[in-house]
């Protein structure tokens, strides 16, 4: 079975994880944002890619969801005391990944080879793209001015009050011939819980993906980002209000409706469940927090039986396989390393 999930930061990353064991991994492409992109220290710097990255291969730092378990911050430090006062926490393993993919992109790799390579030492089977190979930036107008996405979210904890969101480049994009194929032949289309305007809209803002979505055959299933009024991480909630929209799980279906066959609601906010019937999207009523990897493993398959049934013709549903071994202790990175 084909699976292709769109995805952004940690929410995203965790549901594609628990797709690899929900389905195998030869068949599933997780297609990511990649407008946090920007350059530190002359380091190309792909968040989103990174956390999905990390996340299938086992060694994502499971507190923040982003970086490496277990990183030290030496490099950091020694910034800090020249005096750069830095503020994007980069650790030492993490610090290789930006190394190679700037050296990379700077001998003419696209991002999407230098995702495969990295992603592939890695030992991660699934197939991660970016978004677009070009250059697109989250610009965020606030109330006080415009600043750069990751200035904006680490920088200022997203708290300045957001007027609009504008995805610089977008328009110039071009989407990948991979992703567009990915979505054709797709026999099931996730929108992971991933924010709705930060991660998803700017891969659909692409020239190209809205369409190739709207066309696809495939069911299509988004799985709620929202519950009981809040994001489970991240502004989407504090997004939505400033935006004039409803920060609920219903106004998340809405803003996908036209796509939309399926939305996965938490079962927290079963009222919502006949409005957003009303809009002509399944509903299938479920607990949609991804705690542990069995709680990932247990949503993902539920997507993915959950799309069986609104698919006409029948498929083999989900076969939850063994959840792959812990990395080894020793290729973990220990203690002894600090
Ligand atoms: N997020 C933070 O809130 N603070 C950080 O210092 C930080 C560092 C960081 C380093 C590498 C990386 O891949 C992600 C990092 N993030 C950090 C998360 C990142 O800003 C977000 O994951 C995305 O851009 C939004 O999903």
């Amino acid at each position: 079975m084909n699976v292709v999930v769109f995805a952004g930061g940690v929410g995203g990353a965790k549901l594609a994880d628990g797709m690899t064991r929900s389905t195998d991994d030869a068949s599933l492409t997780i297609i990511v944002n990649t407008a946090d992109d920007f350059e530190l220290y002359g380091l190309y710097i792909s968040p989103d890619l990174d956390t999905v990255m990390y996340t299938l291969a086992g060694i994502a730092n499971p507190e923040t969801g982003w970086g490496i378990a277990g990183d030290t911050f030496q490099n950091f430090e020694m910034l800090a005391r020249y005096g750069v006062s830095p503020w994007f926490r980069i650790g030492d393993r993490d610090m290789a990944t930006h190394l190679l993919r700037t050296q990379m992109l700077r001998n003419g790799a696209t991002l999407a080879e230098v995702t495969h390579t990295l992603s592939r030492r890695l030992g991660v089977k699934a197939r991660i793209l970016p978004m677009t190979n070009d250059r697109v930036r989250t610009v965020v107008d606030t109330d006080e001015g415009l600043y750069a996405f990751q200035e904006y979210f680490v920088k200022l904890k997203w708290q300045p009050e957001v007027r609009s969101l504008i995805y610089e480049g977008a328009e110039e994009a071009e989407p990948l011939p991979d992703a567009l194929r990915a979505i054709e032949t797709a026999d099931t289309i996730v929108i992971a819980p991933s924010n709705l305007y930060l991660s998803i809209d700017p891969i659909l803002a692409i020239p190209g993906m809205r369409d190739a979505v709207m066309n696809a055959s495939a069911p299509i299933i988004a799985v709620t980002p929202i519950i009981a009024g809040e994001a489970v991480k991240g502004p989407a909630a504090k997004l939505m209000r400033e935006l004039g929209s409803e920060a609920s799980a219903a106004a998340v279906a809405q803003h996908y409706a036209e796509f939309l066959n399926g939305f996965v609601l938490d079962e927290r906010d079963a009222e919502f469940q006949p409005r957003i019937e009303a809009m002509g999207i399944g509903v299938l009523l479920a607990d949609t927090l991804m705690r542990d990897a069995d709680d990932r493993a247990r949503l993902a398959c539920e997507v993915i039986t959950f799309a069986d049934r609104l698919r006409p013709e029948k498929m083999g549903g989900c076969k939850l396989n063994a959840p792959t071994p812990a990395q080894s202790p020793s290729s973990q990175p220990t203690h002894a390393d600090r």
